[in-house]
């Protein structure tokens, strides 16, 4: 048996007013409950440090640059870091990056239990659009903000597992779970911040995202017989409802466990990694199964090309 205790650290609102530092005391928070429950991993979400600043359209690019970090660990985060080291516990967050290129990503990074950096992820499937819609009734900026990952969907030994990442719309893709699954992943960690309305579609409410969100990690899991971690940042940010539901997915798709509010909130699980091992060596075994001769569509082209 190869146990993880696991913790989700789900965030509530994050205003575009709070100080990083206010945000970092709230994970620390989090990371003492997840110390006296045992945790060995905490997982927060996309853009933790920061509201979902893409909502909001910013025509200066040096207002943009200030939700970003040009370095990580930075001042603000160094406790975080510091409080794995001390207690041992692995941490894993989203943020904005800014590399001393000054290329903009969505990133996400994740420590081992000693609070050093062990792998990074940059968010390949970036939703949205680059300028102003007026159709939206609000607006959603990834496309304007960030550049398409350049990592591709590394994974990492670490914690006696192979891990990934991934985040928020990359849950959306199967493509995101496969390319891993391929490597042996055994765990996939994802933050996300996921409006809890469609702005193109009135109709589509919470009920509807909610139900797609756990669709898609519950398939990703299942199919590739891995562990999946979605960690939300939830609640309503300057009257903009961000969607809870943060989950954790076994590798037979079972969620196990999953947040009941809006707020910061911690769930917890023992993940054993040995419960990977049997959809990997049967229904999911990739070598005896898989027919790639059928499958060059998949990298060949992009959009649609009807018969
Ligand atoms: N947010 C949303 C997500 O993929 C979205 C955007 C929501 C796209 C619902 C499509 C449907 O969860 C981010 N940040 O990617």
């Amino acid at each position: 048996m190869r146990e993880i205790t696991i913790g989700g650290a789900q965030l509530g609102a994050i205003q575009k007013t709070d100080s990083r530092a206010s945000v970092v005391q709230r994970m620390l928070v989090l990371l003492e409950q997840a110390r006296q429950q045992g945790c060995e991993l905490v997982v927060f979400p996309e853009l933790a440090l920061t509201t979902f600043f893409p909502r909001w359209f910013m025509p200066d690019q040096a207002e943009v640059d200030t939700w970003f970090e040009a370095e990580m660990p930075s001042e603000a985060t160094r406790p975080l870091f510091d409080f794995s080291r001390e207690h041992g516990i692995a941490i894993s967050f989203g943020y904005a990056e800014l590399t001393p290129e000054g290329q903009h990503f969505n990133t996400s990074i994740i420590t081992d239990r000693q609070g050093n950096i062990v792998g990074k992820y940059r968010k390949v499937h970036l939703p949205g659009h680059v300028e102003f819609d007026t159709a939206r009734d609000f607006q959603h900026l990834e496309k304007r903000y960030f550049l398409p990952g350049d990592l591709g969907f590394p994974t990492w030994e670490s914690q006696g597992a192979v891990m990934g990442m991934c985040i928020c719309n990359d849950r959306r893709w199967p493509e995101t779970y496969r390319v891993m699954g391929l490597q042996g992943v055994e765990l996939i960690t994802l933050g996300y911040n996921t409006p809890s309305i469609n702005s193109q579609k009135r109709g589509e409410g919470e009920e509807h995202r909610l139900f797609h969100s756990e669709l898609c990690m519950q398939a990703g899991a299942y199919q590739n017989a891995t562990w999946v971690v979605g960690v939300a940042k939830a609640g309503v940010e300057d009257g903009f409802p961000l969607m809870g539901g943060s989950v954790i997915v076994d590798p037979n798709g079972f969620v196990v466990a999953r947040a009941q509010g809006q707020g910061d909130e911690l769930i917890v699980h023992a993940c054993d990694m040995d419960l990977c091992n049997f959809g990997k060596t049967t229904i999911f075994d990739f070598a005896r199964h898989r027919r790639i001769e059928h499958y060059g569509i998949i990298t060949r082209q992009t959009g649609v090309q009807r018969p």
